[in-house]
């Protein structure tokens, strides 16, 4: 399960900087040295993408902790080997152990407290992660690569040598003593993973893949809703991706108005849309952005942090508001919101992210205006964007021209 799980974990993470457009310099952490990752344009189909590679990211770190912990509790006795090194070879997989063990430890940790929005540490959560994510990495190819031979070995030899009938369910259950005086440990391996002098057992073998099994079942359970609005209520485990009441504006808030600081006097009948391109200046108000072609599309937002919503999304294309503005195929575009302080109070959009035809300045959500939290009075909603450049009460957008002019 780790050899395919912890993968996409890491794949997927890796997809979730890239989509923050690190050519901008907006992925975070902004500069990574020479680590930096292949750039591409992230796409804006399908739509759901971004839903998916974040979501499963948060959701199957999640899942495998009950595995990680057992595959853990298993090595034990290794972890702790006394003295440490009898040659070069052992003491260079016993750093990469290190390296592996500590490295997805701090990923889980990082990762659960920043779903929680609990920073309770004194570090960027973003850099602390991405280069965590690469120590954990690098140690884990490392050590696949060493362990494949026995891997092999182990998977072809089928079922424990030695085990007990019971362990499979065969005769020997009803014997006095039962199922877990029953269980014996494996026989000596090569790797020295079995306890020279095990104690009695107290749990079955089967007890105890059910037990992880059960365990990771029931945080998935807890999970899932984040992303599938019908079950959001169950997403215990993830309290800012639950709903927010009831009514056409009842979905997740990451940041309140209140929050951002935008008052109510910022986004009444003063408010303006300002485009800039080059030297050109436009200023709409709202009623001028409601007179324009108004497009609807079924978009969703999914936050890095873990949940997703899909909602109804009506406004003005962004690219009929670059061609406003003169720039018809703009090679980018800043979009500024009200809000004055905050990471997220800006977002520079790609080429192919404006010129979408769902690419939108949303006015209204579910058939009524965007309530106040939710970007009242436009924000930005791009297909496969992620959730934190959809950014909220926008109040200009300057689009670049390509370098063709
Ligand atoms: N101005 C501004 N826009 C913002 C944010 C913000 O903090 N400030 N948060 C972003 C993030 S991280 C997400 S996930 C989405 C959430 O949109 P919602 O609150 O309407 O659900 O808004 C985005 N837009
Ligand atoms: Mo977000």
């Amino acid at each position: 399960m780790l050899l395919v799980g912890l993968p996409l974990v890491i794949v997927t993470g890796l997809l979730d900087y890239a989509a923050y457009g690190p050519r901008f310099g907006q992925a975070l952490p902004p500069d990574v040295g020479w680590l930096r990752l292949p750039l591409f344009d992230w796409p804006t189909r399908p739509a759901w993408l971004f839903r998916v590679t974040q979501g499963l990211h948060v959701a199957l770190g999640i899942v495998l902790v009950p595995v990680v912990l057992a595959k853990l509790w298993s090595v034990i006795p290794k972890l702790f080997d006394w003295p440490p090194a009898r040659s070069p070879a052992q003491l260079l997989e016993r750093v990469t152990l290190l390296l592996l063990v500590g490295g997805i430890l701090f990923q889980i940790a990082t990762g659960v407290l920043d779903i929680q929005y609990a920073y309770l540490f004194g570090f960027d959560f973003y850099t602390a992660h991405y280069f965590g994510a690469w120590v954990f990495t690098a140690a884990f190819v490392a050590h696949v690569a060493l362990k494949l031979p026995r891997l092999v070995s182990a998977l072809r030899s089928g079922p424990p040598r030695g085990a007990p009938a019971t362990d499979r369910g065969g005769p020997g259950h009803g014997r006095p003593g039962g199922p877990v005086a029953d269980t014996r440990p494996e026989p000596p391996d090569p790797d020295g993973l079995v306890s020279a002098r095990p104690g009695p057992a107290t749990v079955t073998r089967r007890g105890a893949l059910t037990l992880v099994g059960g365990l990771s079942l029931l945080l998935a359970a807890l999970t899932i809703g984040q992303s599938i609005d019908p079950l959001r209520r169950t997403a215990l485990l993830l309290p800012r991706g639950r709903g927010h009441g009831p009514g056409p504006n009842g979905f997740p808030v990451n940041r309140a108005a209140a929050a951002a600081g935008v008052r109510d006097a910022d986004t009444g009948p003063d408010w303006r849309l300002t485009l800039t391109a080059g030297g050109r200046q436009v200023a709409l108000d709202r009623a001028q952005l409601l007179g324009m072609p108004q497009h609807t599309a079924e978009l969703p937002i999914a936050c890095v942090e873990g949940w997703s919503t899909s909602q109804t999304w009506t406004g003005v294309r962004l690219r009929d508001l670059a061609a406003l503005a003169g720039v018809p195929e703009p090679a980018s575009a800043l979009v500024r919101s009200l809000e004055k302080a905050g990471l997220f109070n800006r977002a520079v959009l790609q080429a192919n992210q404006v010129r979408d035809p769902d690419a939108l300045l949303a006015l209204r959500v579910n058939g009524v205006d965007l309530s106040l939290d939710h970007g009242y009075p436009a924000r930005v909603i791009v297909p496969a964007l992620p959730g934190v450049h959809c950014t909220k009460w926008v109040h200009a957008i300057d689009f670049r021209p390509g370098s063709g002019g």
